[in-house]
């Protein structure tokens, strides 16, 4: 797959490439920049923090500072759905920006900045604005905090930017960790009113793409498990300046959202460990853990009743899909978890992954905890402001003691499993990381997987050399996959891609004459 690359770029491509071995994870060079010239999957850091993080929160107003283009491409691109309650405000379907033209590149935008925010609030009188900044803005140096903090204070709402210019790091995960530590630090703790209820957490690294946190939230609902926030699916404003009441952080995306889950921890005790919602065996092995987290025998005897009443309606759809999946094979190329949540759907189908890969996760995501111990800031996204975080006496329900902590720990529970991908995979699987078109070529070409789930940038290369492309960032038109419900949607979606016959009928045209004649001018 590496063999046109002059000898530079192999010898760094293949510290991108490798075999497998869950035993003893090798090293995979990650969160590496890309090389010049390779055609890469990856966003940049604005897309991180703006499209996945921040611009899932519905009634937040939203101002790209910069030209045009980056908020025209983050225009209701990502299928974040939103369903705001009748009187509550979303502004999801616009997108707002100050539009920098020539005079702001050069003369500066701050003063076209704080006219926007002006307008914005006399249209909209929103209780919150924030502000993203884009490439050119970072290199004329526009202030955009001091005019955000002037604007606060003049307007008398919550204002705030982020430096989140597309090139601050190698990808969109750079964004994600901006985005993080803005939301804490400008939102996160503002309103102590916690929910009137039993269990209560807070969802993180969900953002509900096709409907996937709606599933999530009612069959939680369901055992009697509340959700305070969802970060950041279907969100308001007000809902995440009170999720620090709750009582246990669980976490679907590590990648984009880690950081929040250790500074809630750190400033307001809130613990967190990792769930996955994405396949059915996995689903309810969630469910379980937070039970035993709650150690209730309540909660634990409804986790099991709904696991059971779930199950009973999809065992015989997967077994039934099963029948004509089993043994086929996938390949999995997906932002920063989805190639590896997504294994576990596909073993409930019977069917093997056997190469996949990331396009901008970090080690510890791919090796597991195990090999790396604390999560750095890597050396390319240095300039990545790490902020201090203090205990907070605030502290909304006791959490538990050292002593229930230990009791739980001896009875198998752990807080930090962070199982990585190459851990859940099998021996000798290909795992590569931000794979590019001309490797997906290749990869087609030697190992002619059933079905490849990625983006829109790959999926028509896929289709054209004769494979299905699931799309798992946009779902294509479909989902959602969550829970029992999208479990069943996605084995019958991908039971009709894998088994339909069009692919093998339909010889493409350059296989017979490569030239293509030009059409006629229609007179
Ligand atoms: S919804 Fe998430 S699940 S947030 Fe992240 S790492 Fe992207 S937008 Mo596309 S689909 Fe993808 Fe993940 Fe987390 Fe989505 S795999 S690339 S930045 N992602
Ligand atoms: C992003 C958003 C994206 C792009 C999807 C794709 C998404 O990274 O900026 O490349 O198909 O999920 O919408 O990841």
């Amino acid at each position: 797959m590496l063999k046109i690359y002059p000898d530079k770029t192999k010898k760094k491509r293949a510290k991108q490439f490798l075999l497998n071995d869950p035993e003893n994870p090798p090293q995979i060079a990650a969160n590496t920049r890309t090389i010049p010239g390779i055609i890469t999957q990856r966003g940049c850091t604005y897309a991180g923090c703006r499209g996945v993080v921040i611009g899932p929160m519905h009634d937040v107003l939203h101002i790209t500072h910069g030209p045009i283009g980056c908020s025209f491409y983050s225009w209701q691109t990502r299928r974040n759905l939103a369903r705001p309650t009748p009187g509550q405000i979303n502004y999801l379907q616009y997108s707002m920006t100050t539009d920098m033209m020539e005079d702001e590149i050069i003369f500066g935008g701050e003063k076209k900045l704080a006219a926007a925010i002006r307008e914005a609030y006399r249209i909209f009188k929103p209780k919150a604005i924030a502000v993203y900044a884009t490439c050119p803005v970072g290199l004329i140096g526009d202030d955009i905090h001091t005019v955000c903090r002037l604007a606060k204070e003049e307007l008398g709402i919550n204002i705030f930017g982020f430096s989140c210019e597309g090139y601050k790091g190698v990808s969109q995960s750079a964004g994600h960790h901006i985005a993080n530590n803005g939301v804490f630090k400008h939102m996160v703790g503002l309103d102590d009113t916690p929910d009137d209820a039993e269990f209560r957490i807070n969802m993180l690294g969900e953002y509900n793409i096709g409907g996937d946190a709606w599933e999530i939230d009612s069959l939680l609902r369901k055992c009697g498990i509340h959700v305070t926030a969802t970060l950041s699916g279907d969100i308001s404003y007000e809902q995440v300046t009170r999720c620090h009441t709750v009582d246990l952080n669980i976490v679907q995306c590590h990648r984009s959202i880690n950081y929040m889950a250790d500074m809630m921890e750190k400033k307001f005790g809130i613990p967190w460990f990792k769930v996955n919602f994405i396949g059915a065996e996995t689903t309810a092995k969630s469910l379980r853990k937070i039970a035993k987290y709650f150690d209730s025998k309540k909660l634990t005897d409804r986790v099991e009743e709904v696991i059971a009443q779930e199950m009973a309606v999809l065992r015989p759809i997967r077994d039934d899909v099963r029948s004509r999946c089993q043994g086929k094979t996938a390949a999995l190329f997906v932002g920063g978890s989805r190639a590896h949540h997504y294994q576990d759907l596909f073993r409930d189908m019977g069917m093997k992954t056997i190469a996949a890969g990331y396009e901008f996760a970090h080690r510890d995501d791919y090796e597991g905890r195990a090999v790396l111990p604390t999560i750095k800031i890597d050396a390319d996204s240095r300039n990545i402001e790490e902020i201090s975080v203090e205990a907070d006496p605030r502290r909304f329900r006791a959490r538990k003691t050292p002593e229930q902590n230990a009791a739980l720990e001896a009875g198998g529970f752990t807080y930090k499993d962070y199982e990585g991908m190459m851990k859940e995979m099998s021996k000798n699987t290909l795992v590569i990381d931000d794979i590019s078109h001309h490797e997906i070529e290749k990869l087609i070409e030697i190992y002619k997987p059933d079905v490849i789930g990625s983006g829109i940038k790959e999926k028509f290369i896929i289709e054209k050399l004769g494979v299905p492309c699931k799309q798992l960032h946009s779902y294509d038109y479909g989902g959602p996959y969550a829970a029992f419900t999208g479990a069943a949607n996605f084995y019958k979606e991908i039971d009709r891609m894998v088994n339909t016959k069009v692919w093998k009928l339909v010889t493409a045209p350059w296989k017979g004459d490569p030239t293509v004649p030009a059409r006629p001018v229609l007179k």
